[in-house]
């Protein structure tokens, strides 16, 4: 009866474990961001990005973003305003990744709290 339970159990730890693999795999849609474009490390394939905050997901801050495979090269300047998608994947803990970038005008106002604007001299 014992050995039963403790299965039971197991089988119901091993289907909560089965949905939040699937929450965790629907997190790969993007959300909508805006930052200051800081550089790219080749090496790591990844670039440094100082974002806006972003709704229920993020507070601004300066960060760093992988490119998911098949993500051209970014191809900006320091200090050029971007928009992006930026989305999670569960590796080794939580990664977070960009994609999709587009040039915003160098007029654009990005809502960055002035504290992160004198970290990064933006
Ligand atoms: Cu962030």
């Amino acid at each position: 009866m014992k050995r039963s339970g403790l299965l039971v159990g197991l089988a119901l730890a091993w289907l909560s474990l089965g949905v939040q693999a699937g929450d965790m795999a629907s997190a790969e849609e993007g959300h909508a961001a805006r930052g200051i474009f800081l550089g790219y490390d080749e090496a790591e394939r990844r670039i440094t990005i100082a974002h806006e905050a972003v709704p229920d997901v993020m507070m601004a801050m300066r960060m760093h973003l992988a490119l998911p495979d098949g993500e051209p090269t970014p191809d900006f300047s320091v200090g050029d305003k971007v928009a992006f998608q930026m989305f999670s994947r569960v590796e080794n803990g939580r990664s977070w990744y960009a994609k999709e970038f587009e040039a915003l005008p160098a007029g654009t106002e990005l809502e960055l709290p002035e504290a992160l604007r004198d970290k990064i001299g933006h």
